[in-house]
């Protein structure tokens, strides 16, 4: 069965004015949905075709000869969590849950929210900053290009795409409002303690 384009969890204005129509549109109808196709492309009569989209990515990781399949596979995967972890009337108070294993393994919920705004704005080209959870502790961490810690062994609860295409036409260069208004605006707290809890 190929590899599918979910729809957006959210209509494309649902986040104006933080992110633009305009934005939802070239970034899911486009960016995301040509990794897709390019995926399906690539795995087309071979075994892989049969996988799951995650087990795609930990089958490809680190491998040079597969290098295309897993940027692909990577950019669908880390896709997908992007569009879970936002939402409209995003940000705002944590659940308790979360709240309490944040401060537990970052200090505070402002010393987290200020190393997740550095991992997105610190990572050089394009990329994704995460909340992740590695072993039993949330931990924040940053990838290149399609990379993912779903191929490192951790469990991916939240992601900020800092490619230039998820904030160029609202943002311009200014990642650095983007990361902010993502954490402010956008976050859903809920569906990272879904993760959190099903891990
Ligand atoms: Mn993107």
């Amino acid at each position: 069965m190929a590899f599918e384009l979910a729809p957006l969890p959210y209509s494309y204005e649902a986040l104006e004015p933080t992110l633009s129509s305009q934005t939802l549109h070239l970034h899911h109808d486009k960016h995301h949905q040509t990794y897709v196709t390019n995926l399906n492309n690539l795995t087309k009569d071979t075994p892989l075709a049969s996988l799951s989209l995650a087990e795609v990515v930990k089958a490809t990781a680190g491998k040079p000869d597969q290098q295309g399949i897993f940027n692909n596979a990577g950019q669908v995967y880390n896709h997908d969590l992007y569009w879970s972890s936002i939402k409209k009337g995003g940000g705002g108070a944590l659940p308790g849950v979360l709240e309490a294993k944040i401060i537990s393994d970052f200090g505070s919920v402002a010393a987290f929210k200020d190393a997740f705004h550095q991992a997105g704005l610190t990572q050089f080209g394009s990329g994704w900053a995460w909340l992740v959870l590695d072993g039993d502790k949330l931990a924040i961490t940053k990838t290149s290009n399609a990379d993912t810690p779903l191929a490192h062994g951790k469990t991916p609860l939240l992601v900020a795409d800092v490619w230039e295409h998820a904030y160029y036409v609202d943002y311009q260069n200014r990642r650095a409002d983007y990361l902010k208004a993502f954490l402010e605006t956008l976050v859903d707290w809920e569906g990272a303690v879904a993760r959190l809890q099903a891990a």
